[in-house]
């Protein structure tokens, strides 16, 4: 018998998970999800319910408490075009902020993250931009980016005649302002393109690739930016993520096949449900969508399951719609 395909969704906290997951497991009840269907009933039903009833209603799932999260695994199949069936599990893991921390700290891999990173078929890694920690800036902000977090500027220091004594008295100190320093009281988080490259880092290791080598390796990559009916300054997630995690863009390019990454802009809701008339909007037609990049130019399908699909079967399921 052949193995069940595993993909693995994974995010940060408030990176969208859930919410896709209810809107999924919504359309699929109502078989309105190309190709997906469910196989199994499993006990997990229970916890995806909790994340559908409030879609219905137009709300957004409500926060998973901290301590409460579980992994969830649903048995899924897709079935092609031609007919055929594939049986697939997918798994959804979060990566608290101190998990990754720690695999930072302590070089340590939560148990769980081994046991689907070693059967994942495919990932979807979840980023969301409101949501993006990113990297520490190289070059010091410009000025006006601290308007408001440190007080009120001083005033330039002349160099050169006019005589400074003369304009600011003699309490004139003739030195520049000190950049401001860390302080232990700064937030300390991993920067998100960091935390995705380490998670990649772990899957590669998993599979004994070595970084830097660009094998065949059949593991397939979707980044998919999520909440995109948000993204304003965008038309496809290539050029948001070009812009915003070019480090996780140069990993990606070193370390995996081209046909092997593909990059998706989702809403799971299709507009932001917490703007006023939205919801309803919603409750009437609970459909997303779904955007890439088609040799640089914007699609736009109106199914949330793609990027599933694209993690079983590569480039041809993008040929649907
Ligand atoms: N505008 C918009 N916001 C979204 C969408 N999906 C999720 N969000 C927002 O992101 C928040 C966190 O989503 P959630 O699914 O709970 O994230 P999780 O922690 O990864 O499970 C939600 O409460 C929404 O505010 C979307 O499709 N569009
Ligand atoms: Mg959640």
């Amino acid at each position: 018998m052949t193995k069940v395909q595993s993909i693995a969704l994974l995010g940060g906290p408030n990176s969208g998970k859930t919410t896709w997951l209810g809107a999924v497991a919504n359309l699929i009840d109502q078989e309105r999800l190309p190709q997906i269907t469910r196989t199994q009933l499993s006990a997990d039903t229970r916890a995806l319910d909790r994340f559908v009833e409030p879609l219905l209603e137009g709300k957004y799932p409500p926060r998973t408490p901290h301590g409460h999260r579980a992994p969830i695994s649903l048995h899924l199949r897709a079935t092609q075009d031609d007919g055929a069936e594939t049986p697939f599990m997918l798994q959804v893991e979060d990566f608290a902020g101190e998990d990754m921390e720690r695999v930072f700290s302590d070089r340590l891999w939560p148990e769980a993250w081994r046991v689907w990173s070693e059967s994942a078929n495919g990932v979807l890694l979840f980023v969301r931009p409101s949501e993006l920690v990113p990297l520490p800036p190289i070059r010091p902000p410009a000025e006006s980016a601290l308007d408001g977090l440190l007080g009120p500027a001083s005033a330039p220091v002349q160099i050169g005649p006019p005589d400074p004594t003369a304009a600011f008295g003699g309490d004139y100190v003739p030195e520049a302002p000190e950049t401001p320093r860390a302080s232990p009281r700064d937030a300390q988080r991993v920067p998100t393109t960091l935390a995705l490259i380490e998670l990649l880092q772990l899957l590669r290791a998993q599979r004994g690739l070595a970084t830097g080598v660009r094998a065949g390796h059949g593991l397939r990559v979707a980044i998919v930016v999520t909440a995109w009916d948000a993204v304003q300054d965008h038309k496809t997630p290539n050029e948001w993520l070009a812009q915003n995690a070019p480090i996780l863009e140069d990993y990606l390019w070193s370390n995996f096949a081209t046909e092997d990454v593909m990059r998706f802009g989702l809403s799971s809701t299709g507009v932001d449900l917490r703007v006023n008339g939205n919801a309803e909007r919603y409750e009437e037609d609970p459909r997303g969508f779904v955007v890439w990049a088609d040799e640089g130019k914007p699609r736009r399908e109106p199914d949330i399951g793609l990027p599933m699909r694209w993690a079983l079967f590569g480039a041809s399921a993008l040929k649907t719609g």
